[in-house]
């Protein structure tokens, strides 16, 4: 890939940055982190000094201050080292731009102070009971005083075992569902905040999800974000950000996997001595993959410039998520095809992409619901 031409020269320097972060930082480290396991957590001070992170906090917070567009190239472009560590750097900024949307001034500094150190952040939403039906949590907030107290359990909390405040989603009126939930700044040293056990996984494995378990934690009153009963609200404003970053992710994996099988196509010579790419049947597979990969960009550049614009984006976050996502995980799996036992060995990067894709389709809202809100607002017109 070159550096793309439509972009200002302030976002084409953005790119080029986050590209030497990706070929320094990313690439060499992404097989070892996923094959232990392990978090990555020299990725955000070091992203920090690149001045691509976290991508989301303006300048009066600290943050690098950066556009839409150059977000959503960043996202792209460290999607294309490693799914994973992508996730960390970008995932993270859901909760981030909740708490910068609902947040009062006091809560984006307390927020955001942590993230421009090279910190990590947490969002708590999905619980043992409670995954697409977000509005049937169970975990409870109670007022008592100055102080709202906590309790319940969270599941597949992304980064919560490194984050030093997380947005935790509680009901502050059981029985009124989506309408009673609220959403909350608690920091992860409280006491009763427990990480119970830390979830392993097909792909991503460097990205950290854990179980989590509030008991009785106490939080003051204004840790509420915005209003009692706004919570689910917020998440799902939250998520149309989330969502639409999930697939700049998917694209910048899907180009690294069409790439790869570029490469190998031309260099693997097949047993009459020509390359396999002199073959039309693998051409064409080549070219498909391709015209897959640049749409999906195209539909998740749509949604910045929806944003940009003020627009609703609910919707276009959805198929651009939906399309980049499924489009990725064919192309990975094309991509393994073509490069056959290569394609398959943990000696390549190939199959890693293919594994690291598979949660981009359910995290975030699976495809499925997202198709579910996009036939709705698509009936409701
Ligand atoms: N922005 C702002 N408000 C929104 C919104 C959005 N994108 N989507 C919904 N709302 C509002 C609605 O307008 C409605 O408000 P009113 O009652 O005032 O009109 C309210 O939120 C409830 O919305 P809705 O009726 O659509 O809620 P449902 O319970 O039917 O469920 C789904 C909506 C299923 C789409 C939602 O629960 C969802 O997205 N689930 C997936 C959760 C998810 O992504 N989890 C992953 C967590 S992070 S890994």
């Amino acid at each position: 890939m070159g550096i793309d031409i439509s972009l200002t020269p302030e976002q084409q320097k953005i790119q080029q940055a986050a590209r030497e972060f990706t070929a320094k930082y990313v690439i060499p480290n992404a097989g070892k982190y996923d094959r232990a396991g392990e978090f990555p957590e020299f990725l955000g001070p070091e992203a920090v000094k690149a001045g691509i992170y976290p991508p989301a906090v303006p300048k009066e917070y600290g943050g690098p201050g950066l556009d839409l567009l150059s977000q959503a190239i960043i996202a792209e472009e460290i999607g294309y080292g490693c799914g994973s560590f992508a996730n960390i750097l970008c995932g993270n900024m859901m909760s981030a731009k909740l708490v910068l949307l609902a947040g009062t001034e006091e809560q984006k500094k307390l927020y955001t102070k942590p993230l421009v150190e090279g910190g990590y952040a947490g969002f708590a939403l999905t619980e043992p009971g409670s995954g697409s039906d977000a509005g049937s949590i169970s975990t409870q907030a109670r007022p008592d005083g100055d102080e709202y107290v906590l309790n319940g359990s969270k599941c597949f909390a992304s980064f919560c075992g490194y984050a030093t405040n997380i947005v935790v989603f509680a009901s502050t009126s059981p029985g009124k569902g989506v309408k009673g939930l609220s959403a909350f700044i608690v920091e992860m040293e409280r006491e009763g905040m427990t990480v119970a056990s830390v979830e392993h996984k097909l792909g991503i494995r460097s990205s950290n999800s854990v179980e989590l378990v509030l008991k009785n934690v106490r939080v003051p009153k204004d840790h509420l974000i915005g209003s009692e009963g706004e919570g689910f609200k917020y998440a799902m404003k939250a998520l149309d950000t989330g969502r639409a970053a999930v697939g700049y992710v998917a694209v910048g994996v899907a180009q690294r996997a069409l790439d790869e099988a570029v490469k190998y196509c031309k260099e693997y010579i097949d047993v009459n001595g020509q390359p396999l790419s002199a073959h039309q049947s693998i051409a064409f597979r080549l070219a498909d993959m391709a015209i897959q990969v640049e749409a999906a960009r195209q539909l998740a550049r749509r949604v910045v410039r929806l944003q940009e614009s003020g627009a609703p984006y609910t919707t276009e976050s959805c198929m651009a998520k939906t399309f980049a996502t499924d489009t990725a995980m064919r192309v990975c799996a094309e991509s393994v095809t073509l490069l056959g036992p290569y394609g398959y060995s943990q000696d390549g990067v190939v199959e890693k992409l293919m594994r690291d894709i598979k949660i981009f389709q359910i995290f975030e809202g699976s495809n499925q619901i997202q198709r579910l809100v996009i036939s709705r607002n698509l009936l409701a017109r």
